[in-house]
């Protein structure tokens, strides 16, 4: 991408620990004296935010699953041209908890929306912008949940069956093969210590340019 901050954004099913290492990672960015913002999808402004809302509120009214992708690109169109590219473009990092390839997984794997729909959103959304590198935390969908489950009440998302999980976690699998020199995929199943060992080294790598 043509921006001069980096976009990195951190990906996987529930529960396998990107909120930790993205922080994680932003503080060793920021010690390093880098400029960091760190946000999240859906949501990261007030607007997005209010649609993430809408999103994960369970509800008896059925979702239709384009009703569910337009959300996401709604909210993404948002964050992206107020927040995300303004950041980049002042050379800031920006850490993003999950982005477009949540879409492809969540909607296009677990839902069934065609790839091909979603790909077409992409471009009208965000034209060539694409994540710099994606971190990508993999572990059996029974380990996340398991770390998951401490947190109540579940949302619309976390009431979906295992099934689900297991067809989003193959979607970012394939598609992280297909480019492997931007996808890192972390063995996020082991102990956090060894985690974050690993994903420091790929930072100060990434850092080095
Ligand atoms: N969604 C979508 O469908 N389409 C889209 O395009 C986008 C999103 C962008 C909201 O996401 C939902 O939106 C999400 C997909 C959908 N629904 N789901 N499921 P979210 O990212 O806000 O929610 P989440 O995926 O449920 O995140 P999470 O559960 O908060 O997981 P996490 O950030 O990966 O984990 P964590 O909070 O860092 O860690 C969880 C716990 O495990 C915590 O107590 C940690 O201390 C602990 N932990 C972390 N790592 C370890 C290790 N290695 N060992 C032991 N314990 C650990």
């Amino acid at each position: 991408m043509t921006a001069k901050g980096k976009f990195i954004t951190f990906e996987g099913t529930e529960g396998v620990g990107k909120s930790t290492q993205l922080e994680n990672a932003a503080n060793q960015l920021r010690s390093l004296g880098l400029q960091v913002t760190v946000t999240r999808e859906p949501g990261g402004t007030p607007m997005a935010e209010s649609i993430r809302e809408l999103l994960l509120a369970p509800r008896e009214e059925p979702v239709n699953d384009l009703t569910e992708l337009l959300l996401m690109f709604a909210a993404r169109a948002q964050h992206l041209h107020s927040k995300i590219l303004p950041e980049l473009e002042q050379g800031r990092w920006v850490l993003c908890d999950r982005f477009t390839d949540a879409t492809f997984a969540y909607q296009g794997g677990g839902r069934g929306v065609p790839f091909q729909s979603i790909a077409t959103l992409e471009t009208l959304v965000q034209g060539d912008v694409r994540p710099d590198h994606v971190v990508l935390l993999d572990a059996p969908v029974e380990t996340g949940m398991a770390r998951a489950k401490h947190r109540g009440d579940l949302d619309r998302f976390e009431q979906e069956a295992v099934a689900f999980f297991e067809r989003i976690r193959q979607t970012y699998l394939e598609r992280a093969a297909i480019a492997p020199e931007r996808y890192h995929v972390v063995d996020a199943a082991r102990e956090l210590g060894e985690v974050s060992r690993d994903i420091a080294a790929l930072f100060q790598e990434l850092a080095r340019g």
